[in-house]
């Protein structure tokens, strides 16, 4: 059974498509054809600050698409430009997976950041640095070297949403073994419909025709298997993205209470850089930045990642306590 969203001249209506399991999703749709390299790479990564003691973090970062042509010109897409997960990645986690705008080079790489415009040509053909940048540049650079040279920060990147799911499971499945001592921060953002490719025309959707009406099925609540079988003892933390402030908290909590993980932070696309809510199983605190400090470009993030790294801590102690 399948409803169909109806995308014409810029309107869609979209409606409940059809619902199939992850387990299905999986045995119909195509990987990656990267992730066999990625996979290796990931349990590298694993393997080697698991063995040095450090704790290790999956953050996912931007949007996901959903191509309508097997021969893809055409997508539609879930926003985010990536942010929230780039710069979560810059306060401390050991952390890795895809982003749209990376951490460190975030700060140049914006339509409204260009690089290009951070530097200048000189008269004996040098390029330097123009000066009044320096002392951002330069606090950026140290941070970046540094996790650079202790391979700190793995970045692996996805495109479709079929990309993104096969990649979650693998790596939340390679990082099963580290139990307590994994969180997962879940900021991507997943589309919930998708034309599965059987039912995707082959080449480039012709105009000719006028109109465009699609069906769409609906893509399977991964949260589901990754909570109860992928990560069972891990940290999850997902994020919640609403328009309507009306029915942010109730469908956060609807999240955290279906899936059954520890903490679901909710935020609203037009104010999810001041302010973000945190929905856990017994309380639902607000975290927002100060007049003063929006004026001094603090990032949400830089209190989002100390107050989550807190609670992972708790989160580890307990579960020592219960193992002991
Ligand atoms: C978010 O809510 C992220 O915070 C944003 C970040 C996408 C708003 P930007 O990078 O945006 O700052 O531009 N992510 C939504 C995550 C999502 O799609 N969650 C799924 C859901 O709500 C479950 S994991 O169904």
């Amino acid at each position: 059974m399948s409803t169909a969203s109806f995308f014409s001249k810029g309107l869609l209506d979209s409606g409940i498509g059809e619902v199939i399991n992850p387990d299905t999703y999986f045995q119909t749709n195509l990987p990656p054809r990267t992730l066999p390299e990625d996979e290796k790479k990931v349990k590298e990564f694993v393997n080697k600050h698991n063995k040095a003691g450090r704790r290790i973090v999956l953050i996912t970062s931007g949007g996901t698409t959903v191509p309508l042509e097997n021969n893809t010109v055409r997508f539609l897409d879930n926003f985010s430009a990536g942010t929230r997960g780039a710069t979560s990645a810059e306060y401390p986690f050991n952390s890795f997976l895809q982003f749209s705008l990376q951490p460190y080079s975030r700060h140049y790489t914006h339509s409204t950041n260009c690089f290009l415009d951070f530097i200048e040509l000189k008269n004996d053909g040098h390029i330097e640095v123009i000066s009044q940048y320096v002392p951002k540049m330069k606090s950026i650079l140290e941070k970046y070297q540094k996790v650079k040279q202790e391979g700190a920060l793995l970045l692996i990147s996805f495109v479709t949403v079929a990309d993104y799911l096969f990649l979650l499971r693998s790596v939340t499945q390679i990082m099963k073994d580290l139990n307590e001592h994994a969180m997962y921060y879940l900021a991507a953002a997943v589309s919930d419909f998708f034309i599965p490719s059987q039912k995707m025309v082959q080449h480039k959707i012709q105009s000719a025709d006028g109109g465009l009406t699609l069906t769409m099925d609906q893509v399977p609540k991964f949260l589901k298997p990754l909570v109860t079988n992928w990560a069972p003892k891990g940290f999850i933390v997902s994020f919640k993205l609403e328009t309507d402030p009306f029915l942010l908290v109730d469908k956060s909590r609807q999240a955290l209470t279906k899936y059954g993980h520890q903490i679901v932070i909710g935020n609203l696309l037009t104010t999810r850089k001041q302010e973000v809510t945190f929905i856990t199983k017994d309380s639902e605190p607000k975290m927002q930045l100060t007049e003063e400090e929006i004026n001094n470009n603090i990032e949400i993030e830089s209190k989002i990642v100390p107050e989550l790294v807190k609670r992972h801590d708790e989160w580890i102690k307990n579960a020592q306590k219960e193992n002991s």
